[in-house]
């Protein structure tokens, strides 16, 4: 398959010998729970609700559609559907066709999805339809340009184009398909706040292992109910256990379309939820949420919060009032995963953001210069493993600069090694803001502004400055009165924060603007101060 880097040979045997890679097709997730939990619920959503046999037949019945429609096997095609049953129809339809799925989140918008099919070469795109935006009218604007675009299929009313209904209608045994489990399976988006987002090849091997191990780490059995608060294209909710690790156990999912605490509280309520994954500021939000609202999610046993780091006073709020079973996921669509573990003290519950999931993960911690630095100080961290990817799809010139010649995937994160193999993140290489010759750490200040009682969400970011370099701004979200800067520094002042790293000004704002999984948008806040 061009434009994708498979595993070294030695490397793949190894981890096959190793007992990682079961040489199954991704899907087999679903034909495997089919089989053993037939009538068990395997997904609901606020329309649907389908056992593991209705989901089993629906997939084959849209692989069979798809296959009619003229997708191929190894075409791509791009998903972008909210969270519904229709998501886990189309995904594993998709698979069972023997397509490419290319997981799209229903916030991306004509930039991203333009730069999806022309990287990918995708011939078709499944959308929703949805009061906010008008998914159809975004793929009819993408057809004819220079791509390879041929199939809008519509989950509602699909005007002149494919209804997914109808598609769906496919009878019979699923398409014939060779599968090489060492090929991609699905193509997730980078979540990358600089750049145009990448396309990350994950494949049959990696990805199963991905989900299963995930799911076995998190305890998860039948009797679980996962709540999919998040997109559920993105690699936390989908695979980190998410919908595939509860599939493979026989677990119900739910899928919530509103993550707000007023809504996500009822919907745990009623399906006796007891699992989710969660962003640290929705995570912050359903804790201060316990003051006013009076459904509390008391069925949840496990609440993994990752993809930006949570504050530790944050970490302690969550399992005071939420759950004392808060689970911290570092974790990466390029493949590495780190999560604490359910019984781990309340000490690296909140301080830490977990550790490998594999024994295999290889992680080096360096310095600028590429050279290892001494145990517990900071660096930027590289990794290769067993569901590390060895290359992004399609890209040549990126993928010189991400990996190191023997193959490890340069995160851009920076962390610290802890005892016992735990990780602190402790920021971004590039979220760093130079001021007079002194590097700040963006992460560093945001976490001491957030003790304030008056801040409830902030994002430290460079303005360009003449005699500074750069100077610091603090966009602040403030409960109540915004407070001075003058007031914010003396705060900083009496928690020792050094002089240099204090900011020069402070823009308060609504809300800070977000990225498609809900991970504070710096550009766009850099977009906004500078216009
Ligand atoms: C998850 O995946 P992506 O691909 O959207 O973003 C990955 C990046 C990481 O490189 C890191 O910069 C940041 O998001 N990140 C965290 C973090 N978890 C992710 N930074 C600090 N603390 C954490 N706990 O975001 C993702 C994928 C799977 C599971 C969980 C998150």
């Amino acid at each position: 398959m061009t434009g994708f880097t498979p595993f070294p040979a030695e490397r793949a045997a190894a981890y096959r010998a190793a007992g990682y890679w079961a040489g199954r097709p991704l899907d087999d997730i679903l034909s495997a729970a089919a089989a053993q939990w037939a009538d068990h619920p395997a997904v609901i959503d606020d329309r649907t609700s389908l056992t593991y046999a209705e989901l089993d037949r629906r997939a084959n019945g849209a692989a069979a559609g798809l296959r009619a429609l003229g997708v191929e096997e190894g075409q791509s095609v791009l998903v972008q559907l909210p969270n519904s049953c229709q998501f886990a129809v189309a995904l594993f339809g998709l698979l069972r066709a023997g397509a490419l799925p290319v997981m799209c989140l229903p916030g991306h918008r004509d930039a991203e999805i333009s730069h999806f099919l022309e990287v990918s070469g995708a011939v078709g795109i499944i959308v929703g339809s949805d009061a906010g935006f008008d998914y159809r009218g975004m793929a009819e604007r993408l057809l004819g340009r220079d791509n390879a675009l041929r199939h809008v299929i519509v989950d509602g009313d699909p005007g002149p184009h494919t209804a997914w209904a109808q598609l769906c209608q496919g009878a019979g045994p699923p398409p014939q398909r060779r599968v090489d489990t060492s090929d991609p399976a699905v193509l997730l988006v980078s979540g990358g706040t600089t750049g145009a987002p990448k396309l990350i090849p994950r494949t049959h091997d990696d990805y199963l292992y991905n989900a299963i191990a995930s799911a076995k780490l998190c305890g998860l059995t039948a009797a679980d109910v996962y709540f999919v608060a998040l997109p559920a294209g993105h690699n936390f909710p989908l695979a980190c256990p998410g919908l595939l690790g509860a599939i493979s156990v026989g677990a119900t999912v739910v899928f919530g379309r509103d993550p707000s605490p007023e809504a996500a509280f009822a919907e745990i309520a009623r399906h006796g939820v007891t699992a989710t994954a969660l962003v640290p500021a929705l995570a912050r939000l359903w804790a201060q949420a316990c003051e006013w609202e009076e459904q509390r999610p008391t069925s949840l046993r496990l609440l993994q919060v990752g993809g930006a780091k949570l504050a530790a006073d944050d970490a302690r709020h969550v399992r005071s009032v939420l759950t004392p079973g808060l689970q911290q996921v570092f974790g990466m669509a390029e493949g590495l995963l780190c999560y604490t573990r359910i019984d781990d003290p309340a000490e690296f519950l909140e301080n830490t953001q977990g550790r490998p999931l594999a024994e295999h993960d290889e992680l080096r911690i360096v310095d600028d210069e590429g050279v290892a630095v001494s145990e517990g100080e900071p660096g930027e961290l590289l990794v290769r493993g067993p569901y590390t990817i060895n290359g992004y799809y399609r890209a040549a010139a990126e993928n010189q600069r991400s990996f190191t010649p023997d193959g490890f995937y340069r995160s851009g994160d920076t962390v610290r090694r802890l005892a016992g193999g735990y990780l602190e993140v402790t920021g971004r290489i590039k979220d760093v803001i130079l001021r007079g010759g002194e590097t700040v750490s963006a992460l560093d200040l945001e976490s001491h502004l957030l003790t304030h009682p008056a801040v409830s969400a902030a994002a430290a970011v460079g303005l360009p400055d003449p005699y500074l370099g750069e100077k610091i701004c603090a966009a602040i979200v403030f409960r109540g009165t915004p407070l001075t800067l003058v007031e914010l520094n003396e705060h900083l002042d009496a928690r020792g924060v050094a002089v240099h790293c204090r900011p020069d000004m402070v823009m308060p704002m609504p809300a800070l603007p977000t990225t498609a999984v809900g991970k504070v948008d710096k550009r766009t806040i850099l977009a906004q101060l500078q216009p």
